[in-house]
Formats: structure tokens, C-alpha cells, sequence
């Protein structure tokens, strides 16, 4: 008999355990996975010369995930002895994400890189992988599911604290009574969900902020120009303040007071640390920013060597991040994107 690689054979039970389902058997996909189940590190990993690492990037529909995938190929571009790279973009619709993991699931990639766009619908993703015996990275964004077995590792940002540090800035720097708006991220991205916990744990406690309403902007700078629009018509000078979930949103907002000639002074934070975001905090524009770093490419090709040498890759890789205030915006305007 040949003999077949670990992945081959997670491959051959995974479809052994469909025709089993066809046939009215009771299955659950991890029986297939005799052999372990390939997000558990230290992973038995079939040693090659080369390996195929998968990217599935949920959309490129702003400045974030353009620097995002940005550093992904150009660190894939440094390391072509040990990886080949293989990218696909969703266009902001999440079945087709789904069937773009499935694509580099029939390509054989060794490891999948995957930003979900959601949270539930992306599950889908990573069991389709796990029943084909791949191991999963989840950057940026996680699915529903647990590192460490539904993923190997989650390597994100800490967007609960993201939110309180732009609510505990504003509680410090305000005073009196204050009306809100809030721009939320896309609805059940996990960004937008946690953004939003962390933000209302800090300002909720305190009776003088008014939330007058709460939008989804999906994110992008169109996005917020529209919701901000409809804010202006509807609350008028009773925005003092505005928490827009990312920088985009927050420079479509910014654009539509100027174009709604709405000049009263109104604080603005935000998350991402884009270029233009930092340098609205060193012109006093914006109040606040926190940064969210999207140069994921070192990291996450740094997990993979560590995945592919055998050892263990802890669940939850944390990414840190600065906080941009009048005080430091001028001297970081670089660290920008
Ligand atoms: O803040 C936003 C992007 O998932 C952390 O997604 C990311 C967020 C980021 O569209 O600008």
C-alpha cells in the first residue's frame, strides 16, 4: 500500500465519514479524527520542504484591510523558501467567503489564514476545514467556535478594551450633559459586537451621556457618511459627542458635518489609527483613536513556523495597540496606515 500523509488521510476519513452520512449513518465530523484533530498543537505535522498557506480575507472595502492584506503578502513574499501564498478576497458577502475556504480546501493549501467577516455564519468555514483535516488561523476577526480546537490559535486585538479606552477618554475629558451618536462596525462582526461591550461598559455607568441612536455603518466610510447624514437631520446640535467604531466611518461622518455645514464642535473617537484618523487628533478634529494594528503578515507567519515546527501555539495571541491623543498624535502620525 502507498503509504499517504497525515492531512491525506484526515482527507480520505473526512470523506469516508460523508459517504457514511449518505448512507443514513449517525456522524460526527470529528470521528474522522483519529489521527487528532489538526487546530490541537503540538500538532503531528507531516514535515515538507514547502508548505501552501491560504488567506481568506473577508473584503477590501477600506483603508484596514488594505494595509491588512497589505503585510500578509508582503511578509508571504519573504518567506517563499519555506511557504507558497495563496489569497482570496470575499467582497464584503459572506457566502462567498465560505465557498472561498472551500476553494483553498480543494487547492490543498496545509494551513488556512482566515478573517471572518462574522461570527456565526463563518463557523461554517472552519468546520468544512477541520473536516478536511486543515488547521485554521483565525486574524483580525474569530468565529464562533474555541481555539485551540474549532481554530488553532485566535490572533487579534483586544476590542473590549478598545471600546473602553475611547469611553473612559471621553467620561475623563467632558464635562455635563451629553447627547451621542454611536456607528456601529458590521452587524455580528465580532470588532463591532465587542467595540460596543467595551465602549458602553465605561459610559453607561454614567448618567450624563444620552445615547441618541446607534447605526450600523458597515464599517466603511460611505457607510458612516450615510448614518451621520441621517443623524444631522434627525438630532441636530444635540450630538456633542460621536463613537464611531472604526476611523473610516468617522472621516464619512466628519465629511458629511462639513457638507451638512454643521459647525458645532462635536468630540469624535475612534478605532483603526489610520494616517488621515492620527493626523485629525494632532489637528484637534478628532478627540481620540484608538489604534487597532492591521500588520498581521509577521505575526501570523511567525505562529505558522511555530505550528509547522511541532510546538505549542498558545489559543489567543494577543496584538497591542496605542492610544492617540492631542498629546502624541503630531509625533505618531507615522505609525499611521
Ligand atoms: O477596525 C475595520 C475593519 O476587523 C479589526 O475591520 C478589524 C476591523 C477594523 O473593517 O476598520
Amino acid at each position: 500500500m502507498r503509504s499517504v500523509d497525515r492531512n491525506e488521510f484526515l482527507r480520505l476519513s473526512a470523506s469516508l465519514g460523508v459517504l457514511a452520512s449518505a448512507g443514513g449513518l449517525v456522524l460526527d465530523p470529528r470521528a474522522a479524527f483519529a489521527a487528532g484533530n489538526p487546530n490541537q498543537t503540538p500538532a503531528k505535522v507531516a514535515k515538507k520542504s514547502k508548505y501552501l498557506i491560504g488567506f481568506s480575507q473577508s473584503e477590501l472595502n477600506g483603508t484596514w484591510r488594505t494595509a491588512e492584506s497589505e503585510s500578509m503578502e508582503a511578509e508571504a513574499k519573504k518567506r517563499t523558501d519555506k511557504y507558497d501564498y495563496r489569497a482570496t478576497v470575499a467582497n464584503s458577502d459572506t457566502n462567498k467567503q465560505i465557498s472561498d475556504v472551500s476553494d483553498l480546501i480543494a487547492a490543498k493549501c496545509d494551513l488556512i489564514v482566515i478573517t471572518p467577516r462574522e461570527e456565526d455564519p463563518l463557523r461554517a468555514a472552519t468546520q468544512k476545514c477541520l473536516a478536511a483535516g486543515i488547521p485554521v488561523i483565525e486574524i483580525d476577526r474569530t468565529s464562533t467556535g474555541k481555539p485551540g480546537q474549532d481554530y488553532v490559535c485566535a490572533i487579534e486585538s483586544n476590542f473590549v478594551q478598545q471600546g473602553q479606552k475611547v469611553g473612559t477618554w471621553m467620561v475623563d475629558n467632558t464635562h455635563g450633559p451629553i447627547g451621542y451618536v454611536e456607528l456601529r462596525g458590521t452587524t455580528g462582526a465580532s470588532p463591532a459586537i465587542l467595540r460596543h461591550n467595551g465602549f458602553h461598559d465605561i459610559i453607561d455607568k454614567q448618567s450624563r451621556f444620552k445615547l441618541l441612536d446607534s447605526q450600523d455603518g458597515d464599517f466603511t466610510l460611505a457607510g458612516g457618511k450615510k448614518v451621520m447624514t441621517n443623524y444631522i437631520t434627525r438630532f441636530g446640535p444635540k450630538i456633542d459627542m460621536m463613537f464611531a467604531h472604526n476611523d473610516d466611518m468617522a472621516v464619512g461622518a466628519y465629511q458629511a458635518m462639513k457638507e451638512a455645514g454643521f459647525s458645532k464642535k462635536v468630540y469624535v473617537g475612534s478605532i483603526d489609527g489610520t494616517r488621515r484618523g492620527i493626523q485629525y487628533v494632532a489637528d484637534g478634529v478628532f478627540s481620540v483613536v484608538v489604534q487597532s494594528d492591521p500588520h498581521f503578515g509577521p505575526i501570523t507567519f511567525d505562529t505558522i513556523d511555530k505550528y509547522f515546527a511541532g510546538q505549542a501555539v498558545p489559543p489567543n495571541v494577543p496584538v497591542s495597540d496605542h492610544t492617540y491623543t492631542k498629546a502624541n498624535a503630531a509625533a505618531l502620525v507615522s505609525t499611521g496606515f
